[in-house]
């Protein structure tokens, strides 16, 4: 095929390639991918081929940090970082690439676009993107990993809501439950604190999680904790400001996602995040550990 068709001409599974349906896109001889300063016609683009797992979150800092050890533990050589802008970081382990996406959905929404261009261009297959983060936990204690089975928006909806010309266009933000399922048996397998449960997805830190401790609150504490309960009753374990988009923009280009995110803080016993350093260095490698050990497992079996 050209990379752009799924399956067989008879109907049999083939590879499944990443796609960028967008038809503007096969008009454009070029194609800069600003935020990373990658250009489409540049040589290299065909060495993303073999990238089979994408892994994110929103810190460059976390993410360097994430691609070097990975390298490390599996003896497979890192890249340079590969965006020569300073949006983003990104890093390249054989099949893997390591790239942070910033807070938000409006943020990674750029850093998801270009990748998957990315990704497309270079006629990858068969990629699942994982979204490796830190949330706030709805009754799990800090250091638990919650994996996320679906996600919720600010209207409990399982739907990521954009606006375009002028419209609400609402999209369905589900995750793969297969991959779920298997971070999932990670965690328990590595002796790791895990959970799953759904996710809800805020447009902010603060108004929009029901915090306390903003520059603005015009509501009460019962308002809040009715508001956490309500979110426990609708399944919900963890809080965080990207699961819907993450949804949706993976579903869209035919790749499987998977959100697990280290709980820093439960948020019925507060709102502000103050876990010791050591703690947190000791958190933020948690999920990374389950993801490692699930790509480990991955790559022998390719
Ligand atoms: C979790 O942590 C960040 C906010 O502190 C945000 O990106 C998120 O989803
Ligand atoms: N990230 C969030 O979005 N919320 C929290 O409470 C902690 C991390």
């Amino acid at each position: 095929t050209n990379g752009t068709t799924n399956g067989t001409a008879n109907g049999t599974a083939g590879p499944q390639y990443v796609q960028a349906t967008n038809p503007h896109l096969k008009t454009q001889a070029e194609d800069f991918l600003y935020h990373f300063g990658i250009s489409k016609t540049s040589g290299d683009i065909k060495s993303f081929k073999d990238i089979k797992i994408v892994c994110c979150g929103g810190s460059a800092g976390r993410f360097e940090m994430y691609a070097k050890q990975f390298g490390k533990d599996s003896g497979i050589p890192v890249s340079k970082n590969l965006s020569s802008s300073d949006r983003f970081v990104m890093y390249k382990t054989g099949p893997v690439l390591w790239v942070n996406h910033g807070m938000g959905v409006p943020s990674m929404s750029i850093m998801l676009n270009e990748v998957i261009k990315l990704l497309h261009y270079a006629e990858a297959s068969d990629v699942s993107f994982i979204r490796i983060g830190t949330s706030g936990g709805v009754g799990v204690a800090p250091g638990t990993v919650v994996v996320s089975n679906g996600t919720l928006n600010g209207l409990f909806e399982e739907k990521h809501t954009q606006y375009i010309r002028r419209q609400v266009v609402k999209r369905d933000a589900v995750l793969d439950q297969s991959l779920a399922k298997e971070l999932y048996d990670t965690g328990l397998r590595l002796g790791i604190p895990v959970e799953n449960g759904m996710t809800l997805c805020a447009d902010d830190f603060y108004e929009g999680q029901m915090r306390l401790d903003g520059a603005f609150c015009e509501y009460t504490a019962e308002d809040k904790f009715e508001f956490l309960k309500l979110l426990k009753e609708h399944g919900v374990r963890n809080i965080e400001m990207e699961a819907t988009g993450f949804a949706s923009f993976t579903k869209r280009a035919n790749v499987k996602a998977g959100i697990i995110c280290v709980a820093l803080l439960n948020r019925l016993n507060g709102d502000q995040v103050t876990i010791p350093h050591d703690d947190y260095i000791k958190f933020e490698f948690r999920p990374f550990n389950i993801v490692c050990a699930f790509i480990q497992a991955k790559i022998a079996s390719l």
